[in-house]
């Protein structure tokens, strides 16, 4: 399957995903978004592959958001619709057809540039965030398009780094560098432009050595408790209580079943993983 604002290719366990727009700056269309979701489906239905590697095209954006200039042609109809319709009635509108999804084999962006709007809300939906050295963050809506990061922006950037770096970027719509995203814990890594790439894929290989099933689990374990108490108010709605359902699906799995992981451990071998 082809497609037009996105190149997708698979090598080996790990999936390519290069929003390719770079005329754009990688800003994402509603055709863009339309195709991304629909790599996002194949990545995860998939069982031949086991992570993605999300990047943008060329060497100065890895995305800019939406598509600035979709909003002044869009319709009243489109306009007066909520993110909460929006996502109801399609749900690849949301931006890179991945910021609302439940999708927990790993993804590691590799931001080449800026990473802007949604095009951070994409980044932060990925588990894994590693920046060339001129790359920069920002949430710019607020002085470009008088609207506000609503495809999860909001939500994530005060979880992920101190709320008050992230109103000062809610609120003055000014960028952050690689190097001060890194201090502020909003990304993993910093590498020169060149090596981006290489430092993902050794990132993904690394992570492929592992088993693919725990990686999952382990991924929707966080997702889900994140936000949850750990032990209080009441037993249901503790982090604890959210675990069991979601780790009968590692024990359902034939890697747990045959034990391949204690057995390589001492055998003293590397695990052979079947990923199911
Ligand atoms: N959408 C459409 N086109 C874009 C976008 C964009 N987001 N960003 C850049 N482009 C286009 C430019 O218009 C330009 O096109 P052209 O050559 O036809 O004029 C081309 O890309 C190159 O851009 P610049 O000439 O501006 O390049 P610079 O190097 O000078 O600047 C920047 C690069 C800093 C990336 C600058 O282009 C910029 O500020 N872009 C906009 C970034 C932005 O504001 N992003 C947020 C968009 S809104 C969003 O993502 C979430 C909305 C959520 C809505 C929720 C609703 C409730």
């Amino acid at each position: 399957m082809t497609y037009k604002h996105v190149l997708y290719e698979k090598r080996g366990r790990t999936a390519f995903v290069t929003i390719n727009r770079p005329e754009a700056m990688n800003a994402v269309s509603f055709e863009a978004n339309s195709e991304l979701f629909d790599v996002w489906t194949d990545f995860a239905e998939d069982p031949e592959v086991w992570i993605a590697i999300l990047t943008g095209a060329g060497q100065k954006a890895f995305c800019a958001g939406s598509d600035i200039k979709a909003m002044v042609t869009a319709t009243e109809e489109q306009r007066a619709m909520s993110n909460t319709e929006r996502e109801a009635r399609d749900s690849h509108v949301q931006e890179g057809g991945l910021v609302h999804r439940e999708i927990w084999k790993p993804i590691i962006a590799a931001v080449n540039g800026y990473c802007l709007g949604g095009g951070l809300e994409i980044a932060m939906a990925c588990d894994i965030i590693i920046a060339s050295e001129n790359a920069s963050f920002g949430v710019p809506e607020i002085r470009n398009t008088g609207s506000y990061p609503g495809s999860g922006g909001v939500h994530r950037l005060p979880r992920h780094i101190p709320i008050k770096i992230a109103m000062q970027m809610f609120l003055t719509g000014d960028r952050i560098s690689a190097e001060e995203a890194m201090r502020h814990g909003l990304i993993n890594k910093v590498v020169p432009a060149d090596q981006l790439i290489a430092e993902a894929v050794a990132m993904a290989d690394r992570i492929n050595e592992n088993s693919p099933i725990s990686a999952r689990v382990a991924k929707e374990m966080v997702t889900k408790s994140l936000d949850v108490p750990l032990e209080y108010p009441n037993p249901g709605t503790r982090a604890w209580d959210i675990e069991p359902e979601i780790a009968a699906k590692l024990r359902a799995s034939e890697d747990w079943q045959s034990r391949e992981g204690p057995r390589s451990f001492v055998e003293k071998r590397r695990p052979v993983w079947k990923g199911r």
